[in-house]
């Protein structure tokens, strides 16, 4: 029995390579389908800062090693900051993003948390997102957006996110969304696909 009920808790993942734009597009629907964004880096980010966590200096070396940090502690976080956000009963929309990078993640979060409605997929290539990383790198001061752990996320991206995405894809909730153009014009099919899905 899954922690939420799929009624209330209307749960969006939103997947896509490193640098695809999922961040960037979740903060900009937002304000205007009332969505909770959560970001899965972000959590492990700000789980990694926090002054006496026990998993800080293990979620520093998955994330500069590109790798997945074990599912226990994403789900963790994850659900903690839906009641969080959305109280003990969690009604609410919630856009989930960088969620699930792997298959266990995804049927664990599926079967114990909450059942998801369907995957939002920014599709990219690899050149596009490279240079927008790296751009990124020259200002965030993040441990992972440097060429050498750029490299590595983009494989685990392809060995082990998209598996899930194909898991997805099988069961006919995959909604795809091309996200190499300028940011306006990708937001803009994020909410014709949207629409598309009646939301
Ligand atoms: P994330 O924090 O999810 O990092 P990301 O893939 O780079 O996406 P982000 O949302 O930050 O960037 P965006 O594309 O919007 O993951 C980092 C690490 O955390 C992972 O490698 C892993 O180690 C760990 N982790 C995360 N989730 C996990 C999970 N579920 N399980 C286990 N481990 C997990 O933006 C990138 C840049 O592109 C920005 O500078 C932006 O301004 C720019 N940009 C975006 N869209 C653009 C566009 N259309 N045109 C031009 N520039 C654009």
């Amino acid at each position: 029995q899954p922690l939420f009920s799929s009624k209330d808790c209307k749960v969006i993942f939103v997947l896509g390579g490193p640098g695809s734009g999922k961040g960037t597009q979740c903060a900009r629907l937002v304000d205007e389908y009332g969505f909770v964004h959560l970001s899965a880096g972000d959590l492990l980010r700000a789980e990694q800062n926090r002054k006496g966590s026990q998993f800080g200096e293990l979620i520093d070396r998955y994330i500069r090693e590109g790798q997945i940090v074990p599912q226990e502690i994403t789900i963790k976080l994850l659900e903690n900051a839906i009641k969080d956000k959305l109280g003990n009963e969690a009604k609410g929309r919630v856009l989930i993003d960088g969620f699930p990078r792997k298959m266990d993640q995804a049927l664990l979060f599926d079967q114990s948390v909450c059942p998801s409605q369907f995957v939002l997929f920014l599709d990219c290539t690899e050149e596009i997102m490279l240079q927008r990383l790296m751009k990124r790198g020259e200002t965030s001061g993040r441990a992972d957006d440097n060429a050498e752990s750029i490299k590595k996320r983009f494989r685990t991206f392809l060995e082990t996110s998209m598996p899930v995405v194909e898991h997805y894809e099988k069961q006919g909730k995959v909604v795809k969304v091309d996200s190499k153009s300028e940011v306006e014009q990708v937001e803009k099919e994020i909410k014709e696909a949207l629409m598309g899905r009646g939301i």
